[in-house]
């Protein structure tokens, strides 16, 4: 757990090295703890499944990497990491100045 909040502190701190405030920043901070909370969350439920049955859902798990490696799913990240590109500085992220 210390370890998962050291990778937070890390990608936080990362976001901030970019030039971006207001109602974006809190956007991309709100998509990234709730994609990290989801993804926390169906690794958790499929443990406990595990502990609870004794049966490895391989089927759930293949399923779960097909997601987050899926087409839309990688566009999603490649979106926001474009939202977080704002090189003029005026806290307005460039590819929504278009
Ligand atoms: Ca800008």
């Amino acid at each position: 757990m210390k370890q998962a909040t050291e990778i937070l502190r890390f990608a936080l701190t990362k976001i901030d090295d970019f030039k971006i405030q207001g109602a974006a920043r809190w956007m991309i901070y709100l998509f990234v703890v709730l994609l990290m909370c989801c993804i926390a969350l169906f690794i958790i439920g499929w443990i406990f499944t595990w502990k609870n049955t004794g049966i490895i859902s391989l089927g759930d798990m293949s399923a779960f990497i097909g997601e987050i490696t899926s087409v839309s799913f990688v566009a999603a990240i490649g979106f926001f990491g474009k939202a977080l590109v704002d090189k003029d500085g005026d806290g307005i992220p460039d590819e929504f100045e278009k």
